[in-house]
């Protein structure tokens, strides 16, 4: 997979290059390249924002930079050989980004992450870019971060471990949360009493049809405590 990004802040990128994903690039399972929005401004102070029509707080980002970033890492993708690239743009205003779209993404072929600041990219940006990209206006929750690079990092890190190779043990992607809908199970490992406190017997029991049990009822009662939200959409499915 190819991922580019773009963002006035390219050194925010750098932790890309440490842990799994880090190792991911080094074997060549992952290739990123930072871009840094400023290179396609013309004016000598690099201006990336101005004042929004109709007023309001705060600033808005100029469409013209991201169309010629947009453009020259798209057509270096089609030049590589890539099919239709899909751009993923951070915003609160996005549908919420949940292990399904990593997923879906981890799919792709080429990514393009366009990480805004301020108060966001001039609207016209969006349909302007479904020419030349499937275009996903993302969020990852309900609050409201200063900019896109941080979503960015977490979702290259979420998407980056389902790439085949990039997790060491395929069973781990397996087990997890998420994975079928119900938060992870309590995980304990030795010594078997710590502190005054004991691993749960059935544990330390080598039966392995109880462990499996126990650990889907501590899923679900964790789901159904914590996550309401998710229980109730498991349950409407079934
Ligand atoms: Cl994707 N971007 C920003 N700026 N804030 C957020 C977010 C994204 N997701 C939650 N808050």
């Amino acid at each position: 997979m190819r991922i580019d990004i773009i963002s006035i802040f390219p050194e925010f990128f750098d932790v890309l290059d440490l842990s799994l994903i880090g190792k991911a690039r080094h074997k060549g399972l992952l290739e990123i390249h930072v871009h840094d929005l400023r290179d396609q401004t013309t004016d000598r102070h690099r201006t990336v924002d101005d004042t929004p029509y109709g007023g309001g707080a705060g600033m808005v980002m100029k469409p013209e930079p991201w169309a010629r970033a947009l453009e020259e890492v798209a057509s270096h993708g089609k030049h590589l050989g890539y099919g239709t690239p899909h751009l993923v743009i951070p915003t609160p205003s996005g549908e919420v980004f949940a292990q399904p779209t990593a997923a879906a993404l981890a799919d792709c072929e080429h990514l393009v992450f366009a990480c805004g600041r301020y108060e966001g990219i001039d609207e016209r940006v969006f349909a302007w870019a479904e020419e030349l990209f499937e275009v996903h206006l993302v969020s990852l929750g309900d609050y409201v971060l200063n900019g896109g690079e941080v979503a960015t990092l977490a979702m290259i890190e979420a998407i980056g471990r389902l790439i085949p190779g990039v997790v060491g043990n395929p069973a781990s992607l397996v087990e997890e949360s998420h994975s079928d809908g119900l938060l992870e199970y309590p995980v304990y490992t030795k010594p078997a009493t710590w502190r005054g406190r004991e691993v749960p017997e059935v544990l330390l029991s080598g039966d392995h049809g109880k462990v499996d049990a126990w650990r889907l009822a501590q899923a679900e009662e964790r789901t159904k405590s914590r996550r309401p939200d998710l229980w109730k959409t498991r349950k409407d499915l079934a």
